[in-house]
This record gives structure tokens, sequence and C-alpha cells, in this order.
């Protein structure tokens, strides 16, 4: 589909509205339509309603440098770094949204829509697209809102917390419901401040707690800490420091990851690690941010370290498939979110084509090294034949050996789908709201929907994990992984414990001791000095 149009004025990762069952043709067709007619030969005769799904994904990792020329007027800027990671999150989305759409047990007289944005990792892009699709001002799509277009439903996303921190302000302000997948930070548990988010991952409250169970269980005394610099990364890292400083743990450095690109403060930060006697580091980051400091322990050769991994940097291949990465991060522990199979979604990852959109364009000539716009074939780039085999390469969008923010996502798409089915199937005279009343599916409003992601209660497809929010959030479990090598020279993620929030205080960190290769396949704990 071209929409190179769309792209001058935000870089919108798939302004595209189109219902799902209706993506490969309509995409072929290179139509933009919100108003997708279903009467196509082989579907039902009759016109679906239909509710559309923002979904928000940090699909590259930061903005382009503009100037700041006032000259002329500004516009808004490009993204950059393109992620194949969270790429594959963004089309786990449209994967579950094709896979409700043809189900006849949830919502089967409705169709979903959808319209995603790429919030670029950065504050400023999660804000515009919550503002464009709240509005509906998108130049690309106009007055999509107006007249008779279809209700929208709630926001699956942004990313990262300080993102959806942002975006979940705005969304509050109209009692739109917000989903996330990755946004874990604490602060978003308050309703008083984000009334209407929720999300499939858990609180950090409890990867903190855990990762200073962690700390004790191991009787270490003196730790290491880093943090990125943003929401995650600083009250992770404070809850973490209150809990261990109090079994009375103490803190040998602490250090913070700059967000925009500063070498001297990560040579500081490495000089910092190889000073200090601390021998156990704990680090609360995004691999995105985390990935220059990687560098730079490599090219300092910095071994002989425990290394201790938040869920976000944890099953990270952009880290752990550097080259030579074994002496350094050999051993790392860490905790990760639920991991499941998810059947099907490898054949859809698969089956993506450059011509579908702008981003499938970009991932395709990134993958293949070729472009697909004449221009640049002009200037001597290879030109994309569009037959190249997805297939054999071994890339991180189509590796689905540790889908687990993926699986949050495929649980709030259904989240949102499963709530608006229960709406729709509301008897009359028997609703929830005044009077006995129910909402209408074609025009309900936003905090309608809320009441029933609230009581809310599914189980996922394939995996049977029944979900339910607590307050917006759920409960806090995760696996802990040891990083071990691997007969040809990477890593595996080795299984080695887990921590249950729910379980009783002494059973809920169960580690299998036994079954940890430390820093230099050393089978004995490290002491913390
Ligand atoms: N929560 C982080 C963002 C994040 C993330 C990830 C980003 C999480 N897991 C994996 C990239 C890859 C967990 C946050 O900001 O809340």
């Amino acid at each position: 589909m071209d929409l190179t149009g769309l792209s001058s004025k935000g870089r919108f990762l798939m302004v595209v509205c189109i219902v799902s069952y209706l993506y490969k043709s309509a995409a072929a067709e290179g139509s933009c339509k919100l108003k997708a007619k279903f009467n196509l030969k082989g579907y039902k005769e009759v016109e679906k309603k239909t509710v559309v799904i923002g979904g928000m994904f940090p699909v590259h990792r930061r903005l382009t440098d503009t100037d700041s020329n006032t000259t002329i007027a500004p516009e808004s800027s490009d993204c950059e770094g393109f992620n194949f990671r969270t790429f594959r999150w963004a089309q786990t989305m449209l994967f579950a949204l094709n896979e409700i759409n043809s189900r006849n047990d949830i919502l089967p007289d409705t169709e979903l829509g959808y319209v995603i944005y790429d919030s670029c990792f950065t504050i400023s892009k999660a804000v515009e697209g919550t503002l464009t699709f709240l509005t509906g001002q998108d130049e690309a799509v106009p007055n999509y809102r107006c007249g008779d277009g279809p209700p929208l439903s709630a926001l699956v996303g942004a990313g990262g917390s300080d993102l959806s921190i942002a975006t979940a302000r705005i969304l509050g302000l109209y009692y739109f419901p917000q989903m996330s997948y990755a946004s874990s930070c604490s602060v978003l548990e308050s309703r008083f401040q984000y009334p209407t988010f929720l999300r499939t991952i858990p609180s950090d409250e409890h990867q903190s707690v855990a990762m200073a169970k962690l700390v004790l269980h191991f009787g270490w005394t003196w730790v290491g800490t880093i943090a990125a610099e943003d929401d995650y990364g600083k009250y992770g890292i404070k809850r973490f420091k209150e809990v261990v400083e109090e079994a009375g743990v103490c803190i040998s450095f602490s250090e913070t990851l700059p967000k925009i690109r500063n070498p001297e403060a990560i040579e500081r930060i490495v000089q910092t690690v190889l000073d200090s006697t601390a021998k156990i580091i704990v680090v609360f980051s995004s691999d995105v941010d985390l990935s220059p400091l990687v560098g730079e322990l490599l090219r300092n050769n910095v071994t002989n370290r425990t290394w201790i991994a938040s869920e976000a940097w944890v099953t990270s291949a952009a880290i752990s498939r550097h080259p030579d990465i074994l002496p350094v991060l050999g051993g790392t522990i860490g905790f990760a979110v639920k991991r499941a199979d998810i059947p099907g979604l490898k054949e859809h990852l698969l089956s993506v084509t450059p011509y579908n959109d702008t981003l499938t364009e970009e991932f395709w000539g990134i993958v293949f090294n070729c472009t697909m716009n004449y221009r640049q074939v002009l200037s001597g780039m290879r030109r994309c034949t569009g037959e190249e085999m997805l297939e054999k390469l071994n890339n991180t969008f189509t590796d689905v050996s540790q889908l687990r923010i993926t699986y949050n996502v495929y649980k709030a798409v259904y989240a949102v789908a499963h709530a608006l089915h229960n709406l729709e199937d509301c008897k009359p005279r028997s609703g929830p709201f005044e009077n006995n009343t129910c909402a209408d599916i074609t025009k309900f409003e936003p905090w309608q929907l809320m009441y029933y992601l609230k009581n809310l209660r599914y189980t996922v497809p394939h995996t049977g994990e029944e979900i339910y929010f607590n307050n917006g959030d759920v409960d806090g479990f995760y696996d802990i992984l040891n990083w071990q090598s691997e007969s040809e020279g990477g890593i595996t993620y080795t299984h080695i414990g887990y921590y249950n929030s729910t379980a009783p205080p002494e059973e809920r960190l169960i580690i299998n001791n036994g079954s940890i290769i430390w820093n230099n396949d050393i089978l004995e704990t490290p002491r913390s000095v």
C-alpha cells in the first residue's frame, strides 16, 4: 500500500483503517479506506458494524535531528533506527485482529479496524499520535470521526512508561481506555492520576521487590546500580534500593544511562564499574538505552561481574546476540514476563510484504539492503524485487522463541475485543448503566467500554491463561532466566526459577541454585566483593 503521502507530517506507522480481513486485498488495491465495505465476494453480504482500536508501538528508536530554524514552519520530525523487535509487536496486533475478525464467537456482528501509530520511543510523538487518534485531525485521513465514522474503542500502547504516562493523562481526561502491553512503571498504578489505564504487564513494584529478594537470596551485601534516565529506570531502581537498603545491603554506585547519545557519560559509567569493588550490578533499563553501555563494556573487556537484568533487556537479541558477549554478560540473571507460543504468528510475520504500508516497505529495504524507491534506485541502490525470502533470514522480527511482550500485545488486543463483545452482548433492560440500559456498539461512550474492561475476565486463546484486572493491574509473575553459553557460541536463556507475587511471602521467589552458570562458566555463587 502506498502511504508515502502520509508521512509528510508525522510519520505514522500505518494510518490505515481497513478492517482486518480486508487487510490484504485492500492493501493490494492501494486504498486507504476507513469505511470499508463488506460485501466482497465470498464474504458476508451485509455491511458489518465497525469499531476501531488504536495501537501505538515504538517501532523507531528515536527522532531524527531537525534544525531549530524558525524562519519556516516547523514540521513534525521524522524517526530513525528501525527496531525489528517492536515491529513484531505491531504486527502481532494485526495478527490478533485478524484472528478475532475471523472468529464467530467474539464480536460475531462487528469488525475490528485499527489505526496504528509509531511513538518512536519519544514522548512528543506519543502525544502527537494520541491527539491525532482522538481528534481525527490527521492530514492523511481527513475528518474521519465526522459523520458516521466508526467509533474508537481503546488505545493499545504506548510502549515505554514515560510515553504511557503522557498519553494516559490525555486519554484519562476523556475517560478513554488505554491498554498497555509494556509500560510497567509503578506510578501507573494510580487510578487517581490515570483513571483509564490498564495493562497486561505487571507493575514494576513486583519486579523491584523480586530483584531485591534475589540479591538477598544470594547473600550479596554490596551492589552497584545502573538505571535508564526515564520513569522505568528511575522508579524501578528506587524501589529496589529501598528494599535492599532496609535489609542492610549497601549500594556501591548508582549510575544513570543517558537518553540521548553521550559517549563521555558512557565511558564514565564504565570507569565507575571498573573502579568499584562491587561485583554485582543491577541494571534497570530498556535494551535501546543499554546498548551503548554494552558496546563500551565489550571494548573494555569488563569481565568477572554478575549482571542482574530487568525485564526490558533480559531477552533482548540486540544485546545478547552481540558477538563476543559471553565473557562480559554470560551468567547474567534477569526477570522476564510470561512467555507463550502463539500458533500462526510466525506464518503471519513471514507473510509480510514490502507492499503492505510504508513501514513494511522500510523494513524490507533494511533487511534485504535494497530499496523500493525509484529515486534511490537511480542513485545506485539495489532495487528490491519483492521476491526476497524472509524465511531465509535469521531476524529478530520473525524469531518467535521469546514471545513475552509480544504475548502481552496479543493479550491486550483480546482484552479490548472481549470487552467490546460483552458490551455488544448486553441484554436489553438488564444492562449495567443507568436504568439498566445497555451501551450501543455503534456509538458507545469510552467510559461505557471502561466499565466492561474493569469487569473483564477472559481466557487467552492457545495458552488458556485467565486474565482479569485488579484495579487495572495484573499479578506479578516472572520467569527468572540465566544467560548460559550455547554450543554455537551464542547465549541461551536458561530458566532457573520464578517469582510469583500472589504466593505466600516465603514461597514467592523460587530459584534452583544448582542450574545457574555464572560469568566465566563458574558454578559457585559469586561474592559481592
Ligand atoms: N517496561 C518498560 C519498557 C519496556 C520495554 C521492554 C521496551 C519493557 N519491556 C522490552 C523495549 C523492550 C518493560 C517501561 O518503560 O515501562
